[in-house]
């Protein structure tokens, strides 16, 4: 799909919305999600304009690589290294609903297996 350089976390990125910023990198920032399930709930998010994970290329193999070891980092910074999980959600039948691509890193309470 087209990259829609309105939706919101392109205009995070921009510094036309503000969010609570966590971690910031050349490739990166990640930052709490506003509707948090979980009471650790950040977003990583690359800076490159990626709508869906499923669309990247075999050149963005580095940059995923990237976002996921933020993600462990985050974690460890935020007190849940211990147990957290990492959730991409990709297209609107999986949950998507921004279209940039992101790193849910959820923690701090139980987590059931499966996923719903
Ligand atoms: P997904 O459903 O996988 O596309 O996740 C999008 C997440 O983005 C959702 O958990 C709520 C969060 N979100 C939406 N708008 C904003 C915003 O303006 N700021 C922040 N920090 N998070 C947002």
């Amino acid at each position: 799909m087209a990259y829609d350089d309105q939706n919101v976390f392109a205009r995070i990125l921009r510094g036309e919305i503000s969010a609570a910023i966590v971690h910031e990198d050349e490739h990166c920032i990640a930052f709490r999600d506003v509707q948090p399930q979980a009471p650790v709930h950040v977003l990583v998010i690359p800076r490159a304009a990626i709508a869906k994970l499923g669309e990247v290329g075999p050149d963005a193999k580095e940059l995923l690589g990237h976002l996921l070891w933020v993600a462990g980092e985050v974690a460890r910074r935020e007190g849940i290294g211990d147990a957290f999980r990492t959730v991409i959600n990709h297209g609107t039948g999986a949950g998507q609903s921004v279209f940039h691509l992101h790193v849910h890193v959820l923690g701090g309470r139980p987590l059931a297996w499966p996923p719903g």
